[in-house]
């Protein structure tokens, strides 16, 4: 209460406040409950389902940003490839598409059902009829608050850790000490959590770097200018730096600090993350002082286990993809090698 008295104050109450969620995914190792049900054609020898046994069902967020659509394609190419049958749905970032496409999955009676929750809670009594339909849940890039029964996997990148890598960086760009603002991402989702969270666990050894203001741009480049107009219209000039939980919002701004008449990357110094395509063109413009990646190319890895699972294989219940960070001295080098 006193934050929102504070932000009342500076005038940034109508901006919606963050709020953390905090929790942790434990580690184990799950079986799939069941066999698949029937054989179809083309399956192994052995009895086992092959990959164009399987019929998925995957309830994709949206397309909030570069991100997001390549994690669509890294997703749809494999299926494709592989010869998967998938059934995809565009949630168009609303919680209760979401819902409605995995209760349609469960209708549809698919093998397997992948979810990338836009937030965290809210899930519980989905899944749950998942498992009663003996359908396993994977979860794919962000986390779901649930028990851990209800899913089978989760696969994705350590967000917290982003969000540490983001803080290290921002504190050697700061020369330890500076005014912060942050883009945090959609409220309540899990990289928007950690990622805030992670950012100041380190900055707690550096009591002369401050966080000025925080806000959500939801993930997305238009949110990110028009909040940014906003930090810039309250704070101006004693904006040293800023912190966005996505490049998208990042990029959108970047082009607010430029109509407000400062340089991005030398004026404000700009940490992001995903290290997606136009994060490496405005590290080559000298807009973008370095990007946190976070990798969405996730379709090779979800297809794998869903087959595992469905063949009732054991499967790690969490998977980490290993990630870096990109800076601006090699970026032109580097962009030609980038997949996303
Ligand atoms: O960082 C952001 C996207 O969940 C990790 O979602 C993902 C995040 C990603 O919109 O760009």
């Amino acid at each position: 209460m006193r934050i929102m008295k504070w932000l009342s104050s500076i005038g940034l109450d109508k901006i919606v406040i963050f709020t953390i969620i905090f929790n942790l995914t434990a580690c184990g190792t799950t079986t799939a409950s069941e066999l698949p049900k029937a054989t179809a054609q083309g399956t192994p020898a052995d009895g086992k389902k092959g990959y164009h046994d399987l019929v998925v069902g995957f309830a994709q967020i949206g397309a909030e940003s570069e991100w997001r659509t390549a994690n669509t394609i890294s997703i749809k190419e494999e299926a494709e490839k592989l010869g998967v049958e998938l059934r995809f749905s565009d949630a168009q970032q609303k919680q209760e598409n979401q819902i409605k496409a995995i209760r349609s999955f469960i209708a549809q009676q698919v093998d397997v059902i992948g979810v990338s929750p836009v937030v965290e809670t809210g899930w519980k009594s989905v899944f749950q009829e998942a498992k009663e339909a003996d359908i396993p849940v994977i979860l794919v890039d962000r986390r779901a608050f649930v028990p851990e029964e209800l899913y089978t996997t989760y696969v994705g990148s350590d967000f917290l850790e982003e969000g540490r890598n983001a803080a290290r960086v921002m504190v050697g760009l700061l020369g330890g000490r500076g005014k912060i603002v942050e883009l945090v991402g959609t409220v309540g989702s899990a990289p928007a959590t950690d990622r805030y969270t992670g950012f100041r666990e380190i900055l707690e050894d550096y009591p002369k770097i401050k966080v000025i203001a925080s806000a959500s741009g939801d993930f997305t480049q238009a949110k990110g200018k028009e909040v940014m107009e906003d930090f810039l219209r309250i704070y101006g000039d004693d904006i040293d730096a800023l912190y966005a939980h996505n490049d998208d919002m990042a990029l959108g701004a970047i082009r607010a600090i430029e109509e407000y008449g400062l340089k991005p990357g030398e004026d404000i110094k700009i940490v992001s993350v995903d290290a997606a395509h136009g994060a490496f063109e405005a590290m080559i413009a000298g807009k973008l002082n370095a990007t946190v990646e976070c990798n969405p190319l996730l379709g090779p890895q979800f297809f794998d286990l869903a087959l595992k699972v469905v063949n009732g294989e054991p499967v790690p219940k969490r998977i980490k993809s290993e990630e870096t960070i990109f800076f601006p001295h090699n970026a032109a080098e580097i962009l030609p090698t980038r997949k996303y």
